[in-house]
């Protein structure tokens, strides 16, 4: 088990010194003295410094926005029923701006564990002290020093009712501590002390973090490590988990992929974009292909570009992302707009374009289509799934014959229009 690697550089991308990489170093090794590989485990990190430590990692990862990182936690411990270990990674920025997240998940005792980077300053804006910057500690934006009382973090989230609960200077190795504090049933937090080199010792030359933990009466120890029920979802909840061995089914139809098929399709709001992507996915499913679906679209949903990446594959598709599409679909302008960086570095595969569109591309194979012109705007997407499912073939047709059919749309418009030209 020591063998399982967690980390993926050698270098991480802090600055010399910092003690972000020294928690993370702790961390992998507490992971492997605790015999979890990578895939076994979820970080979630919040938006900070502390937060690029993602790419770097083997595990799961979720980059959540600031001080949310603990909720998304929570919603995913639950939502796999504690079949992964959860592990949060924020700063006191984050703590700062997420504290209620913090408080909640400890009161309702989510099963995950939070380490906390407190370096007492907000790292990647430039030095802002946050709640948690203890009174005279200097910031280049408080060069006189912090003079509002500070908060303990420890002492809230122990009163809030979590499992355990401790703060330890980030010095050494405390993987043991860290190992302690992952394994607990329920909510556990790791407060981990730390000055960051390019703000904090800077503004505070000479300034050794053990002293400054003791005179800003931060207590070094565990403050609470009980046994406590951790939080479950009701058992009635409809979808209980995400991960359920019961959902698991046979194959209904067959599929002839022996790799992967990255599909990209690029549309507008009102097009029906995601519900054809949606289709032809779990068509993919029924026929017993492993497959992702993402979905793209401004914010003000009705209107611009919307776009759909979907991978289907025989085996576990690990990545989710299609920097190298197989396929791409442009049905609109809006979306041979907003596919411009995509369509521009594609140097194998093809585009299938609307005869609408003026398109052609050096390097990869263009079939134009009369998508728009034969089904309308609205149905045109759902047409360019039976298409590139015909002209392709990773499943059999009928396996979105079938789908398309449960779909309440088929009673406006029959399964049989979108397959009379194919
Ligand atoms: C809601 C929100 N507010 C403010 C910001 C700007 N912001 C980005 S990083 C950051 C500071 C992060 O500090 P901290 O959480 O302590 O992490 P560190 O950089 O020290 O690791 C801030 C305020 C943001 N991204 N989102
Ligand atoms: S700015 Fe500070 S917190 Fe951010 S990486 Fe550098 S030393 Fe670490």
């Amino acid at each position: 088990m020591m063998e399982n690697k967690f980390l993926i550089a050698e270098q991480l991308p802090f600055c010399k010194g910092c003690g972000h990489s020294t928690i993370n170093e702790n961390l992998e090794k507490a992971l492997q003295k605790l015999g979890y590989s990578p895939l076994d485990v979820v970080v979630v990190t919040d938006i900070g410094c502390h937060g690029i430590v993602d790419k770097n990692l083997y595990t799961h990862t979720v980059h959540g926005l600031h001080g949310r990182s603990v909720a998304l936690g929570s919603g995913i411990s639950a939502a796999l029923g504690n079949k992964k270990k959860v592990i949060v990674m924020l700063g006191d920025g984050g703590a700062t701006i997420g504290m209620q997240h913090l408080i909640d998940a400890a009161h309702r005792n989510f099963d995950m564990t939070a380490i906390v980077h407190n370096n007492m300053l907000y790292g990647m804006t430039g030095g802002q002290p946050s709640e948690f910057t203890p009174p005279g500690f200097k910031t280049p934006t408080n060069p006189e020093g912090s003079v509002k009382p500070h908060y303990k973090l420890c002492s809230l989230i122990v009163e809030a009712g979590a499992s355990f609960v401790s703060r330890i200077n980030g010095i050494g190795d405390f993987s043991d501590h860290l190992a302690t504090a992952i394994s607990k049933k329920g909510f556990s937090l790791v407060e981990v002390m730390e000055i960051c080199p390019s703000y904090g010792v800077k503004a505070n030359p000479g300034m050794k973090l053990t002293k400054l933990v003791q005179e800003a009466d931060l207590d070094i120890k565990v403050f609470t490590d009980t046994e406590k029920k951790s939080f479950n979802l009701p058992k009635n909840t409809e979808k209980q988990f995400l991960i359920n061995e019961n959902d698991r089914f046979d194959a209904e139809f067959s599929h002839f992929l022996n790799k992967s098929m990255r599909i990209m399709i690029y549309g507008s709001a009102g097009g029906g974009v995601q519900l054809a992507a949606e289709l032809l996915a779990t068509a993919a499913v029924k026929s017993g292909l492993q497959v992702s679906k993402k979905g793209s679209y401004p914010v003000t949903v009705g209107i611009g570009f919307s776009a759909a990446e979907i991978i289907l594959s025989p085996d576990e598709i690990n990545f989710t992302g299609s920097p190298e599409p197989d396929h791409i679909i442009v049905l609109t302008e809006d979306g041979k707009e907003y596919a411009r960086d995509v369509i521009a570095s594609m140097d194998h595969g093809t585009i299938w374009v609307d005869t609408s569109i003026n398109f052609s591309h050096n390097k990869v194979e263009v079939r134009p289509y009369n998508f728009t012109e034969r089904m309308g705007m609205k149905s045109a997407a759902l047409y360019s799934m039976f298409y590139l499912a015909d002209q392709t073939r990773p499943f059999l047709i009928d396996a979105l014959i079938s789908v398309y059919n449960e779909n309440k749309l088929s009673q406006k418009i029959e399964v049989s229009k979108f397959l009379q030209f194919i």
